[in-house]
């Protein structure tokens, strides 16, 4: 039997997956986007310098990461360096844009595919209390806090106000926490809502608001002046400082403790979701200029076939490399379906095949989604937190080790796990945890150093006048945005852009078959997932949860005219 599910929520974007379902195990599936990319042909012909504007208005989750991409293709194509402080204050915006995702992706997006909520209400405050303070040093654990929290609950329950938590698969037997673990991942999931909003506030310093920061080809728009008005002093730096501690401590003393303990209950899930073991890790955290790719802190590389023994070099600029194909989605080639094309050359021109709404099935024989499958020599690839880390561990990187081997050791489980929906949402904690104790503190005295020995430089404006540009120019700008390897490839002509090519992490990890019929990532990772009640694939979610999806940003939703295909009621 086929079964649908459409649309994933707790999602951004709009998703659709079908699977082929045989005496309860998925034998087959097929991921749909069902909403069309548009930004590449609405940038076009605009001066580079403004077309991060445009492209981070793709995505309001990952509300930096396009910008990011953009100015840096933009300075790769016109050879601009960028000044030391400034390529420091990036990193810092990124960082906390990973811990601000990724905490919110684990409590608000994908704890409740574990954490079952009514369950919660059976628990003894008492115990939650004890259990609680076993975890972590976290204060809000007090057998009083866990009383008031429940008897706001059961009020919540008891007035039909389940509200965002009401229409989940409760009754499924795939839910197996104790009620006082459940209770304290509620705490936690109220908690985390409350302390996003802080965590942020970093990038209004630094980029004046957010979502959606500002940003400035050839360096950061802020300026430095310890004693200054108006600027980046030693009080906002204070207030910078302060906001990393209360980071940190969250991850340190709520997120990792509590993935742990609900990871430890939920060990049968190191056994289904393996994506199919090629990872691509583009790099991040450039310590020098962003092409120095041996001085990034999270390293590039490819893996394939799970093998932790060998990772090949990545060129992103190489057309046999990096390529996109449509034999299976809504997009037509001139040079032919069948052909991959590096963004370089690339086109982004719709073609819609598929059955006209409503319909029951798509005809995943032919094409049947709105997302192109990128391909890395050929081959699907995963890429996000799971890819990072496990990238990072093959080449011997001493945090990621140090960490992924506490948790496996915690967990008892083998490094083989990792290859895992259990293993991926771990990474994501895990690699938060990383940048959380091993980065961010570390480029916080970083920046000071460089401030008080005199490097105040913000921005690098010899290249910003376009009669000192070539008359053509191409870059690539690349990033590890938090759901995986973003690029931005940029060809600029007499001053404007003439072509405009993104892919996207979730295209890599969402995107459909190939020429070859090789299924992506989200395809591959539910195959063999057994499914207890094919109307309640709480499973299916689970799996495709744990990629974080985002289909905001692998498409968009204009047509070339800028008309609205789709409008979406939201209630
Ligand atoms: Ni819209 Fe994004 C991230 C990017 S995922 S969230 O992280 O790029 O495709």
């Amino acid at each position: 039997m086929r079964v649908v599910v459409d649309p994933i929520t707790r999602i951004e974007g709009h998703l659709r997956i079908e699977a082929e379902i045989d005496n309860n195990v998925i034998t087959d599936a097929y991921s749909s986007c069902t909403m069309w990319r548009g930004i590449e042909r609405i940038v076009q012909g605009r001066d580079p310098r403004d077309v991060w504007a445009f492209t981070q208005r793709i995505c309001g989750v990952c509300t930096t990461v396009h910008a990011f991409a953009s100015i840096r293709a933009v300075e790769d194509a016109l050879g601009i360096d960028i000044p030391p402080l400034a390529q420091a204050l990036r990193n810092l915006i990124i960082a906390v844009q990973y811990i601000h995702d990724h905490v919110m992706h684990f409590y608000h997006l994908h704890a409740l595919d574990w954490v079952n909520v009514p369950n919660a209400l059976k628990a003894n405050p008492e115990r939650a209390s004890e259990i609680a303070r076993s975890l972590s040093n976290w204060p809000n654990s007090s057998p009083g806090y866990f009383k008031d929290l429940l008897t706001r609950l059961k009020n919540f329950v008891s007035k039909g106000r389940l509200g965002i938590f009401a229409n989940a698969y409760w009754d499924h037997p795939a839910y197996k926490l104790p009620p006082e673990i459940d209770l304290i991942a509620v705490a936690h999931y109220l908690e985390a809502l409350e302390w996003q909003r802080h965590i942020v506030r970093i990038h209004t310093f630094l980029g004046g608001k957010n979502p959606h920061p500002n940003f400035l080809v050839g360096g950061v728009p802020v300026s430095v002046n310890l004693d200054g008005p108006a600027v980046i002093n030693a009080k906002v730096l204070s207030e910078i400082k302060h906001h990393i501690d209360q980071a940190v401590e969250f991850v340190r003393e709520v997120y990792v403790p509590d993935l742990l303990a609900i990871a430890s209950f939920y060990k049968d899930w190191a056994k289904y979701g393996d994506g199919g073991g090629n990872f691509l890790v583009y790099g991040e955290f450039p310590e020098g200029q962003l092409y120095d790719l041996d001085r990034l802190f999270f390293p590039r590389g490819a893996i394939l076939n799970h093998d932790l023994g060998k990772v090949y070099e990545v060129d992103t600029k190489d057309p046999e490399q990096v390529q996109e194909v449509v034999a299976h989605a809504w997009f037509r080639y001139s040079v032919g379906d069948d052909k991959g094309l590096h963004p370089y050359e690339g086109e982004t021109e719709p073609n819609y095949t598929g059955p006209e709404p409503p319909y029951e099935y798509l005809n995943t024989d032919g094409k049947y989604s709105w997302l192109k499958a990128p391909r890395w020599r050929g081959h699907p690839m995963e890429v996000g937190p799971l890819a990072r880390m496990v990238v990072a561990y093959a080449l011997g990187h001493r945090a990621v080790r140090d960490k992924v081997g506490f948790a496996l050791k915690k967990l008892d489980v083998p490094v083989e796990a990792l290859f895992s929906t259990l293993g991926r949402t771990a990474a994501r904690c895990l690699e938060t945890w990383v940048i959380a104790e091993d980065y961010l503190p570390d480029l916080y005295d970083r920046i000071i150093t460089l401030i008080n020995s005199g490097n105040t430089g913000t921005f690098n404006g010899e290249k910003w006048d376009p009669k000192t540009w070539p008359k053509e120019a191409k870059g690539m700008g690349f990033m590890e945005a938090p759901r995986g390897s973003l690029g931005h490839w940029v060809r600029i002509k007499d001053g404007k852009i003439e072509n405009y090519q993104v892919i996207a992490p979730t295209t890599w990890n969402a995107g459909p078959r190939d020429a070859k019929g090789q299924p992506g990532p989200y395809e591959t990772s539910l195959i063999g997932t057994p499914i207890h009640d094919p109307k309640q694939p709480l499973e299916i979610l689970r799996t495709i949860h744990s990629f974080d999806p985002c289909l905001a940003c692998a498409a968009h939703l204009y047509d070339p005219e800028g008309n609205e295909l789709v409008r979406v009621k939201v209630q």
